[in-house]
């Protein structure tokens, strides 16, 4: 079992170009986040919904994996299954870093649902068209993305490691959405140390051991390396 969990959040991509969702800019600027990640904003206007995921797909390739993604692959290089990425984020920069052990708990962009079979298929194209499922030819896809009032992936296996967990960090994530920001508690009640990388203190900050504020490509790096050196 892992004995380090790392939870990761928009902050861990900001600095390769992806937008995360409540600076400034972003993401859902021009969005409310009913009209665009939960299933009734689908139902209520698939196109927008459509329209929104395929431009985040096709944004994907002109983005690159930056120092925090390369420092988490190098260190599952020496603590193989000893280390396991959960990520709330939906881009694939981790496995571009050559990270192998993640769970994308909230689904990921460059893959599609079919709300007839069920099958999630690989996905880098457009969904607006209503393209037909490669499983059942039906003409049903949807994001393979978790919306708001959907149950995340995999909670099972990242509850189990959160329990074996004797370290868990937090980079790049406001704490602002659940389960996800609940997993610090969860890991820090069966023994794990707890420490979070971010830009300013998230909302869960308290419930960590220890907390440390700065750019991930700068912190996650350092981390790493005490990590391999301790
Ligand atoms: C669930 C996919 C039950 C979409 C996302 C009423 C009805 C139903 C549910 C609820 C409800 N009330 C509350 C809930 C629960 C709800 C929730 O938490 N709501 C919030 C708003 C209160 N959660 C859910 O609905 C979840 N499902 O509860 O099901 C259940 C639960 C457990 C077990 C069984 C059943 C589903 C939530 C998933 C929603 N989908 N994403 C998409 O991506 O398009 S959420 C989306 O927003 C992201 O995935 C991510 O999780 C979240 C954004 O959070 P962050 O990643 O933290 O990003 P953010 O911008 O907020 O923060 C970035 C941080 O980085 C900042 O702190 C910043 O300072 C820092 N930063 C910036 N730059 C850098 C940096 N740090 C370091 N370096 C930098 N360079």
């Amino acid at each position: 079992m892992p004995q380090i969990v790392v939870l990761t959040g928009a902050g861990i991509s900001a600095e390769s170009g992806v937008p995360t969702f409540r600076d400034a800019d972003g993401l859902w600027e021009g969005h409310r986040v009913e009209d665009v990640a939960t299933p009734e904003g689908f139902e209520r206007d698939r196109a927008t919904v459509q329209r929104f995921y395929d431009e985040r797909r096709a944004a994907l390739a002109t983005v690159e994996p930056n120092a925090a993604h390369r420092a988490l692959a190098e260190l599952e290089e020496t603590l193989g299954t000893g280390l396991l990425v959960v990520t709330q984020n939906i881009d694939d920069l981790h496995e571009r870093a050559g990270s192998r052990n993640v769970i994308h708990m909230h689904g990921e962009l460059l893959k599609a649902l079919c709300r007839s079979c069920g099958v999630a298929s690989p996905w880098s194209g457009t969904l607006l068209d209503e393209p037909a499922c490669p499983g059942c030819g039906a003409h049903e896809l949807r994001p393979d993305v978790v919306w708001f009032g959907e149950v995340p992936y995999e909670m099972d296996r990242i509850a189990d490691a959160l329990s074996e967990a004797s370290t868990f960090v937090s980079i790049g994530t406001s704490g602002a959405v659940y389960p996800a920001a609940g997993f610090v508690q969860h890991a820090r009640r069966h023994g794990a140390r707890t420490l979070e990388l971010n830009l300013e203190p998230s909302e869960g900050s308290h419930f960590f051991h220890e907390s440390r504020q700065g750019r991930a490509g700068d912190l996650v790096p350092l981390w790493a390396r005490e990590v391999l050196w301790t």
